[in-house]
């Protein structure tokens, strides 16, 4: 279903014209409101009134993560505090926390463009939508869950956590779409069997859809979630800098790529490493610029995600462009002997391997000037119940061989015991990277 079906399937000239209406008054805003803005303008030679056609925003400056976190905690607002009615904050793992705030307007643009995700993920008001996103500065939680209520659904607000209650209400209260990270997904699955309750039986399960996202996963992740619970998994994609889940998500239909809410937000692709816009199509580093928030609107703000975007039309009907899923952050990308590496791409090819679970981590180490991989990951138990050494150490063999030819790298590969490696309840943590102190 679309929920905003005027604004989704705007055709491309009067969604271009939008644009540029919504980008000129932005540019207005921050040049007279926004002092980092108001310098960098007067530097690059740029007044707002020069903005004449949506290929002029290539001539605007790029905002990074660095520049929030120097004007720390309010020097990017674009209103008076007390027009500020939310606040959230990033998930910085380094460094100082991102704050990012919200006006009331920007709150309700949020739910209705949560409501559209929902909505194209198949949801409505006969939903009962569990929001098992943290719940808190973390914009999972709570964007999620005024999605659902203005879809008019019934909203069952459990936030992450405490698996085993979150499986007994998901049972007995009915649940139809689950919303968290795709990792925990898994972990609610595997806590469900252990319980005796198994998501493919609909008489006592009713669990439909997932909405998951906040973490980099795979199409073959998506194909096991899909095929362990009997659902639709639809992934959906944001940032706490840019709004938070909502800036684009799936639709049902296709499954394939994620439409971009783009009356909301201008998407370009450019290289990372030059900052030069690429073609259409081209893979690069996405670039956002949200064009009606209120409290802190940002031009060109770099996310460090690696996708592309695809202007082909899709059979939702829907007119916005779609982008392709994240395998990762630029700066989660591994190098290892020179070779890029994202873990996502480790767990296609282990997702691929029969056998093998979607429980791995990735441990780094340099051991005399070289780099090393090790990929631990659980083998299947049923799989373990055979016993045969010879099967497991032929796993093992097949598995460092198709990393070395998909990746062109090798890895050592070691099997551990089942339920031996951490779940996790908000973002997986895939990596450790022992390198960083032996440089
Ligand atoms: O993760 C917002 C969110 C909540 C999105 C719930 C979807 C669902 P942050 O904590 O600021 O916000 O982290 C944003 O997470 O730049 C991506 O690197 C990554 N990310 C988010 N969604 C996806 C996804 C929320 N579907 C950062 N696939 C982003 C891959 C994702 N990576």
């Amino acid at each position: 279903m679309i929920y905003d079906i005027e604004n989704e399937t705007l055709p491309r000239d009067q969604l271009e014209a939008l644009q540029l209406r919504r980008l000129q008054d932005l540019c207005r805003r921050l040049y007279a409101n926004v002092p980092f803005y108001t310098k960098k303008f007067d530097e690059t030679g740029v007044k707002p009134e020069n903005i004449s056609s949506l290929s002029d925003l290539s001539r605007l400056p790029f905002t990074e993560k660095k520049h929030l976190r120097e004007h720390y905690p309010y020097g990017f607002l674009a209103v008076p505090r007390d027009n500020v009615v939310r606040l959230h904050a990033s998930s910085g793992t380094t460094g100082r926390v991102t704050v990012v705030g919200h006006t009331r307007r920007d709150i309700d643009n949020w739910a209705d463009l949560m409501a559209r995700c929902l909505a194209a993920g198949g949801a409505g008001r006969q939903d009962m939508v569990q929001v098992a996103y943290g719940y808190g500065l973390f914009t999972g939680g709570l964007g999620a869950h005024y999605g659902a209520e203005r879809i008019g659904a019934t909203v069952v607000p459990t936030s992450s956590g405490s698996t085993k209650r979150q499986i007994n209400f998901m049972r007995d209260l009915g649940t139809t779409v689950l919303c968290c990270t795709p990792s925990y997904a898994l972990h609610i699955y595997e806590t469900a069997l252990e319980e005796g309750l198994d998501f493919r039986d609909k008489s006592i399960m009713s669990l439909r859809t997932g909405v998951f996202g906040a973490e980099p996963w795979s199409e073959e992740m998506r194909h096991t979630i899909e095929s362990k619970m009997a659902i639709d998994a639809i992934n959906i994609y944001g940032l706490s800098e840019i709004m938070g889940p909502g800036v684009s998500i799936e639709c049902v239909e296709a499954k394939k790529g994620l439409h971009i809410f783009e009356d909301h937000f201008l998407a370009e692709i450019i290289d990372p490493d030059s900052g030069r816009n690429l073609p259409l199509g081209d893979e690069g580093e996405l670039v956002l610029t949200t064009l009606t928030r209120e409290a802190m609107p940002l031009i060109r703000y770099r996310t460090r995600d690696i996708t592309r975007l695809d202007p082909t039309p899709c059979r939702c009907g829907r007119t916005h462009f779609r982008m392709g899923r994240v395998m990762g952050r630029s700066d989660d990308m591994l190098i290892i002997r020179g070779v890029n590496v994202y873990p996502s791409q480790i767990e296609s090819i282990l997702l691929e391997t029969d056998g093998l679970t979607p429980h791995y981590q990735i441990v780094v180490d340099r051991v005399d000037n070289l780099d090393q991989m090790e990929i631990q990951v659980e083998p299947a138990e049923n799989f373990l119940a055979g016993g045969e050494v010879k099967r497991l150490q032929s796993i093992t063999r097949q598995l460092a061989q198709r990393i070395k030819v998909f990746l062109g790298i090798s890895a050592q590969i070691r099997l551990v015991d089942p339920q031996t490696l951490t779940r996790f309840e908000g973002k997986a943590k895939r990596v450790i990277d022992q390198r960083k102190d032996k440089i």
